[in-house]
């Protein structure tokens, strides 16, 4: 493993999002954005990924652009280890980069939109499952509209995942900021979130704290526009025999393909606003012991 980063201050970031949930060249430059953003903000950023088997904690632009332009398998935890033997090029969804945090000892992460129960057919992420298992603090847009985003929540309070809104009583819908669906645990400064994560420690919590951060409402697009979007997307991707791993990075690019765009625009905006938080709380995480 090369370690490029100390942990102080370290915000991990994710390579699933750049190989696999972003056109190219968008998804490196986008990853490039939000490592500005986090270092401006006092932060260390730490992209990881995994390159010829060997896992890179603190990735240069070079090797992301080697990771999308040789190609990358997608993995999620349970497939590290396979990875790594195999001596592959992978790039890492929520459940393998937090997994990888924990290993490290980097305790914020951000993300877009976290993975979880797809509508349909069963098809659930391993992201709920790591995320029951380490003490990260995950920031991250909601999740994914594509999914039940309702069964999503449900599942995450039967796997004792905290999640607070940040600064909203609902859960955050990726695109849109808002889903219609409640949440018991409202936070409205980064301090707060602190505090719970030292709370965390001291009754030691074994699973992770996710921050659901809304998409700046400048940025969003509708709820009921995606659905109708999704929808499509879905019937496609069942119409074409599409499964598994394949499902989510499909039905982003096909909606960001019918939206001429926008879902696309949106999906920036909310990595580089979970970047500025994610930042931030990692800096007040280090200054208050
Ligand atoms: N956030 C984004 N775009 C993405 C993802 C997150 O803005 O593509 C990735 C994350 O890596 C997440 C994965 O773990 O999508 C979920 O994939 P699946 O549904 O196959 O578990
Ligand atoms: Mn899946």
């Amino acid at each position: 493993m090369i370690v490029r980063v100390d942990t102080k201050k370290a915000v991990a970031l994710e390579t699933t999002v750049v190989a696999h949930g972003l056109p190219k060249p968008v998804g490196v430059e986008t990853a490039v954005e939000m490592e500005r953003i986090v270092k401006n903000a006092g932060a260390q950023p730490a992209t990881i990924g995994i390159l010829d088997g060997e896992i890179i904690v603190g990735m240069t632009e070079d090797e992301l652009k080697r990771l999308v332009d040789e190609g990358s398998v997608k993995v999620g935890a349970r497939e590290i280890p396979f990875v790594l033997a195999k001596k592959l090029n992978a790039d890492t969804t929520v459940s393998a980069t937090m997994r990888i945090s924990k290993m490290v000892g980097i305790r914020v992460f951000v993300t877009g939109g976290i993975g979880g129960v797809h509508q349909g057919e069963y098809d659930v992420s391993q992201d709920l499952v790591e995320l029951s298992r380490d003490r990260v603090i995950v920031v991250s847009a909601g999740a994914k509209s594509i999914l039940d985003l309702k069964t999503t929540v449900e599942v995450l309070e039967t796997l004792e995942v905290i999640v607070v809104g940040y600064r909203t009583d609902e859960f955050p819908a990726f695109y849109s900021s808002t889903s219609g669906i409640r949440l018991n645990m409202r936070v409205d400064s980064v301090e707060e979130i602190v505090q719970i994560y030292r709370w965390m420690e001291k009754t030691d919590f074994e699973g992770a704290m996710l921050v659901a951060n809304p998409i700046p409402k400048e940025s969003e697009v509708p709820y009921e526009e995606v659905q109708e979007w999704i929808d499509a997307a879905e019937m496609e991707a069942s119409r074409r025999g599409i499964t598994g791993k394949e499902v989510t990075p499909f039905l982003l690019s096909k909606i960001a393909e019918m939206s001429e765009g926008r879902t696309l625009k949106a999906n920036i905006e909310l990595l580089k606003n979970n970047a500025a938080l994610g930042a931030k709380i990692a800096v007040a995480l280090e200054e208050n012991g």
